[in-house]
């Protein structure tokens, strides 16, 4: 898979990409990622990329010329047609179902927002799919932007190597079919630490006791932490029909 970046602050990305499972991802060929600054872009001599809004108001827009010539640019650069990606406040909240789907594509091309806005014209023009991380406010897309190539790039086959089985892994985190619950809680060694001891069963070597605790555990804290998981689908078909298994 091929990622490019379009950004104001294309340094940011390399630090925190190169490192943990991303790192591991793209050195074993599965992912390659590009940051590309969009103010090189800019056609006038101040390198400007954003101005004044119509209309007044606090803040400065993004102007359509830079963005555009940018994306237009990277695009050429490699023949697979790119999906594009605005992170938006106003895009649809990202899941881990939009995560796989985009996990399937060759080329993502991830446009990072900063100051008020873009300008709504070359937003209408390139058409990108515009995507949020949730309801709360950042600074500006490139945190937003890491952190889908991270929620994706772990996606890719090959990705996790050895540490998390296919089976268990579908089993934890939201697979194909079937709700995600959240999971139970973990203990080490030592086996009493500041007189707090590990739950006996996680001790007494009976394997499907250990099964039956954690099932357990994983549902009531679903329950309690996260009842709005318990009436998640995964299936398109079944989404919004109403369930009674939480009610
Ligand atoms: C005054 C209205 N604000 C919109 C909520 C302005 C504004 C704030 C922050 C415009 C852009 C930003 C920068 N944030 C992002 O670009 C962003 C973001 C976010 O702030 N929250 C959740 N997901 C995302 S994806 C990109």
């Amino acid at each position: 898979m091929r990622i490019d970046i379009l950004t104001l602050f294309p340094e940011v990305f390399e630090p925190v990409l190169s490192a943990s499972i991303t790192g591991r991802a793209r050195a074993a060929g599965l992912v390659e990622w590009f940051a590309t600054d969009i103010r090189r872009y800019a056609d006038n001599k101040h390198n400007k990329v954003d101005d004044r809004p119509f209309g007044g108001g606090p803040g400065m827009v993004m102007m359509c010329q830079p963005l555009w010539d940018c994306v237009a640019d990277v695009e050429s650069r490699d023949d697979r047609k790119a999906t594009r990606i605005l992170l938006t406040p106003q895009g649809e909240p990202l899941s881990q179902r939009i995560a796989e789907e985009l996990a399937t594509h060759a080329r993502l091309l991830m446009i990072c927002g900063h100051y008020e806005g873009i300008d709504e014209r070359v937003i209408e023009r390139l058409a990108p799919r515009e995507i949020s991380i949730g309801d709360f406010v950042v600074s500006g897309g490139e945190i937003p932007a890491m952190l889908l190539v991270d929620a994706v790039t772990r996606l890719l086959p090959g990705a996790l190597g050895h540490e998390a089985s296919a089976a268990e892994d579908s089993f934890k985190e939201w697979g194909e079919s079937g709700n995600r619950l959240l999971d139970c809680p973990h203990y080490t060694r030592p086996r009493v630490w500041e007189g707090m001891e590990v739950p006996e069963v996680l001790v007494g070597g009976d394997h499907g006791k250990v099964d039956r605790w954690r099932m357990e555990q994983m549902i009531a804290r679903t329950r309690a932490r996260r009842p709005d998981l318990l009436n998640e689908t995964n299936d398109e078909e079944k989404r919004d029909e109403p369930c009674q298994r939480n009610c």
